[in-house]
């Protein structure tokens, strides 16, 4: 099978480099050499213009990432185990408007901590690794119930892998 993929790859690889090579002996030739110059610019200024509009939409579409893990001692430390297939929370509830740091840990496979408002929307995520201890910050802003799902596919309930957080009114 390898072989195969591998025979059929450089085959297709030598169909490429010869429609290049074609291409590039007809354009030597002199097939439209008249019109080149004119073209150049226009292509020049379109290539500008096209790196500064993609400079543009990366740079204004940054979000901050990675998000920094809160510290300090107003800091709310609450701690998570995810295990085949179900997560436990500690604590539960949580205050509105304060900085929690969320410790992920696993008791068996790999799991994907994550956080949900009312609206469906996420709010973070962590990867839940066998042998680590992973953090993640958030302040929840509305008090109100937060859904928690496993974003890795850990086995067959996998999809019931789901618990809740409340956020609470000081
Ligand atoms: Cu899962």
């Amino acid at each position: 099978m390898q072989s195969t993929i591998l025979l059929t790859t450089f085959l297709l690889m030598a169909a490429v480099a010869s429609i290049f090579l074609v291409s590039l002996s007809a354009a030597s030739a002199g097939d439209g050499a008249e019109k080149a110059p004119k073209l150049e610019g226009v292509r020049l200024k379109f290539f500008i213009a096209i790196l500064l509009l993609g400079v543009v939409v990366s740079v204004s579409s940054l979000r901050p990432w990675p998000k920094a893990v809160a510290a300090g001692s107003d800091v709310i430390h609450v701690k998570v185990t995810g295990s085949q297939w179900s997560w436990e929370i500690a604590p539960k509830e949580i205050p509105v408007g304060k900085p929690i740091t969320f410790s992920v840990a696993t008791t068996d496979v790999t799991h994907g901590f994550s956080v949900y408002d009312d609206g469906g929307h996420l709010l973070i995520q962590s990867q839940v690794m066998p042998g680590y201890i992973n953090q993640v910050s958030y302040i929840f802003e509305k008090p109100g119930k937060y859904r928690v799902f496993c974003m890795e596919y850990c086995g067959v309930a996998h999809h019931d892998m789901t618990d809740e957080l409340l956020v609470v009114a000081q």
